[in-house]
């Protein structure tokens, strides 16, 4: 089975973890949200990309959710003393070994689809990482402090400065990286992880011809509410979704990305049993509610969340 899932950072990593060890022999492709990278010391910085790779090669920090186990900060200390880069915004000893063989790649005119299939080749990662965009696309953030990228606004602010609208910086004029639009038109079953519905999942819908490519596959199309009893899982989703207008429910995420009956983007949606009364209004909208455990905790959680998924696109009447 042909499996695209559509991703974030951590949460999609812990999600697609999960999905790998539930998939058997099918093969994964993962479009991954480009919208949090960045040029940083002079290297670019692709957290989701890492985020994902370092969760499947094993080498993630579980407890910090990004960057890599055993790290060191000698390099990013040296940086500081220099005033480069961001001090709020650490870049760990191994983890800027990724960025300087990326920046090598990219400097030599490797586009990035090219450069992290490069780099994840060192691992046995079970899922191939895809860009959802080899073009620069980076979201900022609108303020009444300024406009400043996302990553400023999510580290240094931690999201604390209402955030009045996100900008896709050059967005009309990307095309999906190669392999994208295949990936989600060939698939057997298309899955949403449980990701910033906003800033990762949004991001990646908004670059042109994903969305098209994803409302008129003819595989189901699945996903994961990153919303558990009115709040989300990790991160500061909430505060995104407040700055477009959309409750944080798992109802309220699922009606915005919208059944593919009403020219949105759903088949089907898993909620956790915590917003099981949620079920009718979803299906009311023309999308198949599916009510599981959907706390990731660890990778039997996380392969029973994605198997729930997989089921429910196979139930999808498509
Ligand atoms: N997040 C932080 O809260 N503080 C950091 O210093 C930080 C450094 C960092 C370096 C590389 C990288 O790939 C990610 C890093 N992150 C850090 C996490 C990052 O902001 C998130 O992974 C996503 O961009 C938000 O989903």
């Amino acid at each position: 089975m042909r499996i695209t899932v559509l991703s974030g950072g951590v949460g999609g990593a812990r999600f697609l973890r999960g999905v790998r060890a539930a998939a058997g022999d099918s093969t994964i492709t993962a479009i991954v949200n480009t919208g949090d990278d960045m040029w940083l010391a002079g290297l670019r910085i692709t957290p989701d990309l890492d985020s994902i790779m370092y969760t499947l090669a094993g080498e993630n920090d579980e407890v910090r959710g990004w960057g890599r186990i055993g790290e060191s900060e000698r390099v990013s200390e040296e940086l500081r003393a220099y005033g480069v880069g961001w001090p709020w915004f650490t870049l760990g000893d191994l983890d800027l070994g990724t960025h300087i063989a990326r920046t090598s790649f990219l400097r030599d005119g490797v586009p990035l689809s090219e450069a992290t299939d490069r780099i994840t080749s060192r691992w046995d990662l079970g899922a191939h990482l895809i860009p959802v965009t080899d073009d620069e696309v980076e979201t900022h953030v609108v303020t009444d402090e300024g406009t400043m990228h996302f990553q400023e606004w999510w580290t240094k602010h931690r999201a604390s400065l209402l955030a009045r609208s996100f900008v896709q910086e050059n967005v009309s004029t990307a095309t999906p990286a190669p392999g994208v639009l295949e990936a989600i038109r060939d698939a057997d079953v298309v899955l949403v992880a449980p990701s910033n519905p906003v800033v990762s999942i949004g991001t990646i819908l908004d670059i042109p011809g994903i969305r098209d490519a994803v409302q008129s596959t003819a595989a189901p199309v699945v996903g994961v509410s990153p919303i558990i009893g009115g709040s989300v899982v990790r991160g500061m989703a909430d505060a995104c979704l407040t700055a477009i207008g959309v409750a944080t429910t798992a109802d309220a995420v699922a009606l915005h990305y919208g059944s593919r009956a009403s020219g949105g983007i759903l088949d089907a949606w898993l909620v956790d049993e915590a917003d099981a009364a949620a079920a009718p209004a979803i299906e009311a909208a023309g999308i198949r509610a599916s009510v599981v455990p959907l706390w990731m905790r660890d990778v039997p959680t996380s392969a029973a969340l994605a198997a729930a998924a997989l089921a429910a696109g196979l139930d999808s009447n498509r």
